[in-house]
């Protein structure tokens, strides 16, 4: 299978590109692709008023799970905070359950009850959307946790933001997972901003990587615009705790193009700032060339996944306004699970 090669990655004005290879650099455009139109349509159906609530959109961010997700097995688990709909598309849920979901109806994963935040697929192995920041970071301690006490090889990927990064049960779980030696992958995605604050604005930390240091967690900063980039940092990272050494930390330099939620004065950033990432650093953009000068794909190639992604896309709004509301029969179930 073809390589990058040493020309392309002088084009790319880098010393060595990561290795890719065709077969899997399209899999990635076609997954990071389908994360971002589906993630325009909630914004249309927002706008609408079919999407009611809280709704972030990952827009801008789509490499950091598209190449992290490359890195897992089946019975992996993945948690991430509210900023969720990329995950979820990425661990294989259906874009229909997703919508769904958004639009309150029956037929998204909590049945029109969680929304954009909460939803679960233990078969995908994605245990949430959650609201609290920095919450998720000590439940992924837990799934961690499990892998460790049934010794079964799995690795549990928690993602955060740089904002939730300085939260204090961060640095606690940190010092566990360290301890007792978890399989444990903690992800930054560090996307420059919280709500609205810049990290050099709230964060003494210049180096989010080394957030584990004290710890003796290792970590690395990533091209997180750069799906290949995160790939290889992420087998690192999957091996290190495969082979019982410990948790890993990644620091993904990502950046968002929306606003922090549906409603967001911006005033925290300029419009070109915006618009310079997706000029110089949009990560589809980015394989879509790779794959054009490097690989010998077509634009007829190209075409072919476009279409395919835009019909699961519009497939999704179909059915995510079609499905019923949950019935009222429906307002007291799912508030308690018994553990057997
Ligand atoms: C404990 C807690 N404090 C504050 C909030 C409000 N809040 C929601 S998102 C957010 C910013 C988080 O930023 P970051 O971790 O960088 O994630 P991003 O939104 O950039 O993905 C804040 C302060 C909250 N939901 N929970
Ligand atoms: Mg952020």
């Amino acid at each position: 299978m073809p390589q990058a090669t040493e020309a392309a990655s002088k084009r790319r004005g880098k010393a060595k590109a990561p290795a890719i290879s065709r077969d899997e650099l399209q899999r990635a455009y076609r997954d990071m692709l389908l994360i971002r139109r589906f993630e325009e349509k909630a914004g249309q159906l927002y706008g609408m008023g079919l999407i009611g609530g809280f709704c972030h959109l990952y827009i801008g961010q789509e490499a950091v799970v598209v190449g992290m997700q490359m890195c897992l097995k089946p019975g992996d688990q993945v948690i991430t905070s509210y900023r969720d709909h990329g995950h979820m598309l990425a661990t294989g849920m259906e874009a229909r359950g997703v919508m769904a979901e958004l639009t309150g109806r029956i037929g998204g994963y909590s049945k029109g009850k969680g929304g954009s935040m909460h939803m679960f697929s233990r078969e995908k192995g994605f245990y949430g959307g959650h609201g609290i920041v920095g919450a998720q970071v000590s439940l992924g301690n837990g799934l961690a946790f499990a892998n460790w006490y049934r010794q079964d090889g799995r690795v549990a990927v928690t993602y955060f933001g740089e904002g939730a990064s300085n939260q204090g049960q961060v640095f606690e779980s940190l010092n566990l997972a360290a301890l007792f030696k978890l399989p444990c992958i903690f992800i930054i995605e560090n996307n420059k901003y919280g709500m609205g604050t810049s990290v050099d604005r709230a964060s003494a930390s210049r180096d989010l990587s080394q957030n584990g240091a004290p710890w003796g967690i290792p970590g690395e900063q990533v091209n997180g615009m750069d799906v290949a980039a995160v790939r290889e940092a992420g087998e690192r990272a999957v091996a290190h705790c495969r082979a019982g050494k410990g948790p890993y930390l990644l620091e993904m330099k990502t950046y968002r193009y929306r606003g922090h939620s549906m409603s967001d004065p911006a005033k925290y950033r300029t419009r070109e700032e915006v618009q310079k990432m997706r000029e110089t650093s949009d990560c589809i953009e980015t394989a879509r060339k790779a794959l054009l000068d490097d690989f010998g794909v077509t634009e007829a190639d190209l075409k072919v996944i476009d279409d395919e992604v835009k019909a699961i896309v519009q497939d999704s709004a179909d059915f995510a306004q079609e499905s019923p509301e949950p019935p009222e029969s429906e307002l007291m179930t799912d508030i308690l699970v018994e553990a057997n």
